[in-house]
């Protein structure tokens, strides 16, 4: 399941999921043997969505991959939507190439067009290799490169009209008085006709009431685009949304024309998003939801389990997000790259704050300094904002995690990022995350600062990290930064499910509880930091890369493990979050 309410009443979608036809490809010979034509016949059935390297004897395969299946479609325009695959994808509809992209975190939707109504052949080829120069990311990060379509595929079919885009914006007034806030919106759609002339109508409902329309003028003949612009429609008495009251709003565009003959209004498409009303700012060192004071009280989570992959199944997300908040947390970053869609229902549901970034991972200068790098993170960003921009539970993007922000290429490389992030979405503070807070060039590019940093654990002792607040407290006074707030965005210790010991020793469970009983009640108590968020929630595979360094393969920090037991961290880390204020 993709998302968690009906986008859909009028447009016929179908789910494409199931058993495709499956070939690996490691010597690249599927393009010159035309594969997309004739898929080879000794190909192996695999379950979409799903990783192939849950499937026995793929562990280790990284490189391209075949996948085929057959649909039907009564009309000639189609999008076909790939919610989720890693790395690179090309799609091809009987036997012709019709679209290609990179970077499958946030999806692709392929229009294609002028199909005749009936059974066509989909082959797509997906590539998770990775280099050290110009991959996002790149070969050695700290997850495993699952490959496949890890996420739904959805048909989509069109009719001689639709709703392309749309964008809702909102101002909100009266914030500080109770249940008196009005929203302000402006909402922004382009229609676009492939064969549809006359005069149609696009509407806008508010949980299923008109809050407004516009007519449409379709010129005959070719393709034609629309734009519509709806400013200053007030709703008042909004219900916010927030933490503990996640308020939603169901706004629904619909598409529709009038026949002459009958009267009978025909509606061409339709479309539905949910919203939240909410305001996130940063004021005077802290951060503020709907103009209180809040902290944030968080875990990283990667969306992986050792069966699935990044192909978490829905209850899974649900248990996560339950274990979450039982342990007083009301806030989730989706390291390293943006979530599924579902999941982020889950969190505008359930209330919980979410940063969101891209997979871009401890790129060192020389990959910085590759110019497909800015070109492939500038569009990373892109399509994350366009496709969860509407989602009230996000309230931070985070521009990149641990690049060599010592660098003059790191600087280039943020401002860019800052800049189109801050042009697509004016709403949201920004932030990202450093491993090199001392000798960082970037911070005042952006809006939190947010540590990566592990005393105690890779290197000296876990009391450091009071030393360390102190000098970095005092570098941002000199660089005229000491308003910004201070998130610690990753601090956490490894420990195997399991190992419980007398002495302190690295790797056993009493060693995690008694680090992060140290540091977090530290952090909770700085009045200057005003999120934390604890390096990890659950224990995940890592890459080949850093095996050696990592026992069983896996990132072992988690507080509960790869099956969602939990460590003895887990307790120590609840009774601190659940005392603490919000
Ligand atoms: C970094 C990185 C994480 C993880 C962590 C660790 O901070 O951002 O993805 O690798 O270190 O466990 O060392």
């Amino acid at each position: 399941m993709n998302r968690l309410y009906q986008r859909h009443k009028h447009r016929k979608v179908t789910n494409l999921d199931g058993f495709w036809q499956f070939k690996t490809d490691p010597g690249q010979v599927g393009e010159k043997e035309k594969w997309y034509q004739d898929f080879p016949k000794d190909s192996q059935l695999i379950l979409v969505p799903g990783c192939w390297n849950n499937e026995l004897g793929l562990y280790h395969y990284e490189g391209a991959a075949w996948y085929r299946r057959e649909f039907e479609t009564e009309k000639s325009e189609i999008i076909l939507v790939f919610h989720g695959f890693y790395g690179s994808i090309k799609v091809y509809v009987d036997g012709k190439e019709v679209g290609s992209h990179y970077g499958g975190f946030a999806g692709y939707q392929c229009l294609v067009d002028g199909l005749a109504p009936g059974g066509h052949s989909l082959v797509v080829v997906t590539d998770n290799t990775h280099n050290d120069t110009n991959t996002i990311p790149l070969s050695r990060v700290d997850w495993f490169h699952y490959g496949g379509l890890f996420r739904s595929v959805e048909l989509m079919e069109l009719d001689a009209a639709w709703i392309k885009d749309y964008r809702i914006d909102y101002t909100l007034d009266g914030l500080d008085t109770p249940n008196q806030a009005a929203a302000a919106l402006e909402i922004n759609v382009t229609v676009q006709s492939f064969s549809a002339s006359g005069t149609h109508e696009l509407r806008v409902y508010l949980d299923d009431r008109l809050l407004a329309a516009q007519p449409v003028e379709f010129g005959t003949g070719s393709s034609s685009e629309v734009p519509l612009r709806f400013a200053g429609l007030s709703v008042p008495g909004v219900k916010l949304w927030e933490p503990g009251d996640p308020n939603l709003y169901l706004a629904r565009f619909e598409l529709a024309k009038a026949s002459a003959e009958s009267g009978i209004e025909d509606v061409v498409d339709d479309i539905a998003e949910r919203i939240g009303f909410r305001a996130i700012t940063v004021r005077h060192g802290q951060l503020l939801l709907n103009n209180k004071v809040i902290r944030l009280k968080g875990v990283n989570r990667h969306e992986e389990h050792p069966d699935w992959g990044f192909a978490v199944p829905l209850k899974l997300m649900k248990k996560d997000i339950d274990i979450i908040k039982n342990l007083g947390c009301n806030a989730v970053r989706g390291s390293h790259y943006p979530n599924s869609p579902a999941f982020l229902d889950l969190l505008d549901q359930e209330g919980i704050l979410f940063w969101e970034e891209i997979p871009m991972w401890g790129f060192p200068e020389h990959a910085l300094e590759d110019p497909l790098t800015l070109e492939r993170g500038l569009s990373m960003h892109e399509q994350m904002i366009k496709r969860d921009y509407h989602h009230p539970s996000i309230i931070v993007w985070g521009l990149h995690n641990e690049i060599d922000t010592r660098t003059q290429a790191a600087y280039k490389v943020t401002k860019a990022f800052a800049e189109t992030v801050r042009r697509l979405d004016a709403t949201r503070p920004i932030t990202y995350a450093t491993m090199h807070p001392l000798e960082d060039t970037c911070l005042s590019l952006v809006d939190l600062i947010s540590i990566n940093k592990y005393f105690g654990w890779y290197q000296g002792k876990m009391e450091d990290w009071q030393e360390f607040l102190h000098t970095f407290k005092a570098k941002l006074e000199k660089e005229g930064l000491s308003g910004r707030p201070i998130i610690v965005s990753e601090f956490g210790a490894g420990a195997l499910y399991g190992e419980n010991t007398f002495e302190e020793q690295k790797w056993s469970e009493n060693f995690q509880a008694k680090y992060l009983d140290y540091t977090l009640k530290l952090f909770l108590n700085d009045p200057e930091v005003v999120g934390t968020y604890i390096w990890q929630y659950c224990d995940i595979r890592t890459a080949r890369e850093l095996e050696l360094s990592r026992p069983r393969s896996f990132n072992n920090k988690g507080i509960v493990d790869e099956y969602r037991k939990p460590k003895q961290a887990y307790w120590t880390v609840r009774k601190l979050y659940t005392e603490a204020q919000s």
